[in-house]
């Protein structure tokens, strides 16, 4: 089942309907067994026919994320960790990134606040003063207040390269600014868990032309999605539950950097196509 959050309520999308629910987003994805708590709310929901399905869509989709926190981990896979070591052989800080691969406690680091992710068909930004810029494709879990994995949506955890490879104590200004988390399309809530061969695969483009593209198997992953959230709840307490972007495994070649216009695309088997259009924010001088 898919969850759609718009400026005008939710939508909820089975196999075969589509419906408006009035609930509150944030009391509903917290709601424990989420997927047995929208089947049955199903049967006495409105349905609504799929012309007025597309338009809701394109006019009023926002990202799924109400007063959550969204979050990320880092170095899940060996493409980000050999990455991350060779953007900062310079700087010395080559073995941290080694080091967190191999270690029992996973990097965990605050991503944004609610009002910083863009949604599905949106601008996300890359910083004016970073010269080396790139999205990130990261499966993201909704993880509820009692620490479970309840659903899932497709994040792009945008990453200035420069600054991070300056210095890994830069983090926080390579990761977190205006537009530089993106969520959605919908908030997709499976009986089961996703299956280890699920694919995320990515799509870069400039005026029409492919960049990159590339995809990879989220059993690549060096962890489980339930120790990441373990350790995310260790000494966090999270009312609305909360996001958690898993790391990326797809990083393009060192010699590019996204410009203004490309429009990235990442996509999830089962859940959908996040695009988003780069930009600067041209309210910053
Ligand atoms: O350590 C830097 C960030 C890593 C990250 O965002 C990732 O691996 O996806
Ligand atoms: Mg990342």
């Amino acid at each position: 089942m898919k969850l759609f959050k718009t400026t005008k309520g939710i939508l909820l999308q089975d196999n075969k309907s589509i419906y408006r629910l009035n609930d509150d987003w944030d009391e509903l994805i917290n709601q424990k067994n989420l997927h047995s708590y929208l089947s049955a709310k199903l049967k006495k929901s409105e349905a609504i026919d799929d012309t007025e399905f597309d338009a809701i869509i394109n006019t009023q989709l926002q990202a799924p994320i109400g007063k959550q926190e969204l979050w990320a981990a880092g170095v899940t896979y060996l493409r980000s960790r050999d990455a991350r070591m060779e953007e900062s052989k310079s700087s010395g800080g080559a073995d941290f990134y080694d080091k967190v691969y191999a270690a029992e406690r996973p990097e965990l680091f605050f991503k944004a606040l609610p009002h910083r992710v863009a949604a599905h068909n949106t601008e996300v930004y890359i910083r004016k003063d970073s010269s080396w810029n790139v999205p990130e494709p990261e499966l993201t879990l909704f993880i509820n207040s009692s620490g479970e994995v309840q659903g899932y949506t497709i994040g792009n955890d945008m990453s200035s390269r420069s600054i991070e490879g300056e210095n890994p104590l830069y983090l926080p200004q390579a990761k977190v600014y205006e537009r530089s988390a993106a969520l959605g399309p919908c908030l997709f809530v499976p009986q089961h868990p996703l299956a280890k061969e699920t694919t995320i695969s990515i799509i870069i483009e400039r005026k029409g032309k492919k960049m990159f593209s590339d995809s990879i198997q989220i059993s690549r992953i060096k962890r489980s999605f339930p120790e990441l959230a373990e350790f995310l709840f260790r000494e966090c307490e999270f009312t609305h539950g909360c996001f958690l972007m898993t790391g990326t495994g797809m990083v393009p070649a060192n010699d590019f950097t996204l410009e203004k216009g490309d429009v990235v695309d990442i996509s999830i088997e089962g859940i959908g196509t996040l695009r988003n259009v780069v930009a600067y924010n041209e309210s910053k001088k």
